[in-house]
């Protein structure tokens, strides 16, 4: 049976008539049912408060069929528990620590009091057989998500981690956005040897390690909300969502991952982004397919789609085509699939070289890092998650477009703002292997975050504006993620003394809160070149009970540390990519 068309003739277009008609078509039953991420459940009969419990533990989990593998769980579940919860709520979670070693929950992108920020240095650890409570208010309408603070790289990995969905439904109705087609989907990979298991015996083998540090663990399994699949055999079978033509589909898309960047796009379709990591962009913002734009001769050919009789294809590396979340970030994006019925469409992982580094002994015997790829190996693409259309599905339906206007976000003034500078960079690897990493606000040597003295925090005053100044000295790109507080793009400058007509600047072209955000690396010599990102912050403490002043880099029982700072692929930031910054009246 044909639907009927969805569009109304009197309509001028679709989305100025969406609300009228919200769920006329809808995808069918269980349409994600793949997917879907248990909630969790709130015991507080109020309205307004959300109250959960969250057990951190040990636990066996199926991710390979027929093949147990022993994870870190919240609540038994990989991912943990989805929280949904209304603008305004309040958010009080019971945290009972079952593992092993110390634990702690971050509240990724929130504004909340700086003891509630469960970071290492804003809070105390909660130890093996403790529980705590994080009670906090929610401000803003996003897509959150929440994990570990303390042995993060580690943690995050073993599988601890969930989704924050705060949602103002009442407002998305009435603009026209499909409130009722939404998926949240977690992306990750996960590194596991051939029995299965996650291994974190850290290698002995110099070079090895070194590599491990400098590029942060990939997984050799996607885990797209907790469903592995092969990295490099799409054959393998991937998480399917049931549609119906025309009908528009919503993925709230959150990287989770150590430091795999998530550069996505789906080949057929246009991807309409409307949200960030701070809730609704001011205007949505097109993010195209990403074409093929050279083949390149390789040794073997890979069991994927895009591989094909040894010939591999390359992604065009121009970033305005898709949609690309560094570990971190999030992504809320709509598309409407259009096809027959019984077809596939796939949404697509593609390669993004972010400076990815190969350990090598120089002629002296001292372990150098180099930029030279070995392409044969390298995965271009990987499909992500599949789209089936149902029987009835109408290959004639119309594209769903958003609202031109999402809302209203005012540029935060800078006239009169100070700069908070901070420095990331990295050592050479010593004899072992091992790499220093720094985010210092010193700008000559660098600081590792244990080393980062008082003196050497950033210092600010609550309820005034600054602008964060990222200085990338390296080649590798990295996720800046400053605690606490969202802020806004203004530019990215590129600097080469050697070539100083190659120096260009990038404005900011979109009107977006963010939390998480792509440094890029340097584009020349080292020593000669570097990135220089520019964001601009208010340090307000609305809405946090006026507990946002911290100090210090070790927490106490009467309050918090610093705000952490910090680079989020989890491996730099354990090898000391990380500052903190105190905040005072
Ligand atoms: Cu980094």
């Amino acid at each position: 049976v044909k639907i009927i068309k969805l569009i109304l003739p009197v309509c001028l277009s679709l989305s100025a008539c969406w609300h009228k008609n919200e769920t006329p078509i809808t995808h069918p039953e269980n349409w994600d049912v793949e997917l879907r991420v248990p909630a969790a459940i709130d015991v507080n009969p109020a309205s307004d408060i959300v109250e959960v419990y969250l057990e951190a533990k040990e636990t066996d989990v199926e991710l390979i069929p027929g093949v147990q593998t022993r994870m870190w769980t919240y609540n038994g579940q990989f991912p943990g528990p989805q929280i949904d919860a209304k603008l305004g709520d309040t958010l009080i979670v019971h945290l009972t620590n079952s593992l092993p070693e110390d634990t702690t929950i971050h509240w990724h992108g929130l504004e909340l009091p700086a003891t509630m920020d469960g970071s290492h240095i804003s809070q105390l650890a909660v130890k093996p057989g403790e529980s705590f409570t994080y009670q906090f208010k929610l401000n803003h309408a996003a897509t959150y998500w929440y994990h570990p603070h303390i042995q993060a790289y580690e943690q995050v990995e073993r599988g601890l981690y969930g989704a924050l969905v705060v949602r103002d439904t009442q407002y998305e109705r009435e603009l026209g956005l499909p409130v009722s087609s939404e998926v949240v989907v977690i992306l990750d990979d996960i590194l596991l040897d051939d029995a299965g298991q996650i291994v974190f015996n850290p290698s002995s083998d110099p070079l090895q390690k070194a590599t491990q540090q400098a590029n942060g663990r990939e997984g050799n399994w996607f885990a797209i909300n907790g469903k592995v699949f092969p990295v490099q055999d799409n054959a393998f079978s991937l998480p399917n969502l049931n549609v119906r033509s025309g009908v528009p589909v919503r993925l709230r898309l959150i990287n989770a991952a150590n430091a795999r960047f998530f550069r996505v796009a789906m080949p057929d379709y246009n991807l309409y982004q409307i949200g960030g990591d701070g809730g609704l962009l001011e205007t949505p913002q097109t993010r195209p397919p990403i074409d093929v734009l050279e083949a390149v001769q390789t040794q073997k050919a890979k069991p994927n789609p895009r591989h094909i009789d040894g010939i591999t294809y390359r992604a065009n590396p121009d970033l305005s085509k898709g949609l690309m979340l560094v570990p971190g970030e999030r992504g809320d994006v709509v598309f409407t699939p259009i096809g027959y019925p019984g077809d596939s469409k796939f949404l697509e992982w593609f390669y993004h070289d972010r400076g990815a580094h190969k350990a090598m002994y120089d002629d002296t015997g001292q372990i150098m890092l180099s930029h030279e790829h070995d392409t044969s190996s390298l995965i271009w693409f990987s499909r992500l998650i599949r789209f089936t259309f149902t029987d009835d599905s109408d290959w004639l339906a119309d594209e769903y477009l958003p609202p031109q206007k999402l809302r209203t976000i005012e540029i935060l003034d800078t006239s009169a703002a100070t700069t908070l500078p901070v420095v990331f960079g990295h050592s050479m690897p010593d004899a072992n292997g091992d790499i220093t990493f720094f985010a210092t606000m010193n700008n000559g040597s660098g600081v590792p975050f244990d080393q980062v003295t008082p003196e050497l925090a950033l210092k600010a005053k609550i309820g005034q504006t600054y602008i964060w100044e990222v200085s990338n000295l390296t080649q590798g790109d990295h996720p800046f993620h400053p605690h606490g507080f969202r802020f806004q793009w203004l530019e990215t400058r590129y600097e080469d003394i050697d070539f100083p007509d190659k120096n260009r600047v990038e404005t900011a072209n979109v009107r977006e809160w963010k939390d998480t955000i792509r440094v890029p690396g340097r584009s020349g010599e080292m020593g000669q070149s570097r990135t220089i990102m520019r964001l601009a912050v208010r340090f307000d403490d609305t809405g946090r009970e006026g507990q946002v002043a911290a100090s210090g880099k070790v927490p106490d029982s009467n309050g918090s540390g610093g705000w952490f700072v910090h680079c989020h692929i989890l491996e730099h930031s354990a090898r000391g990519m990380g500052t903190f910054l105190e905040l005072s009246y």
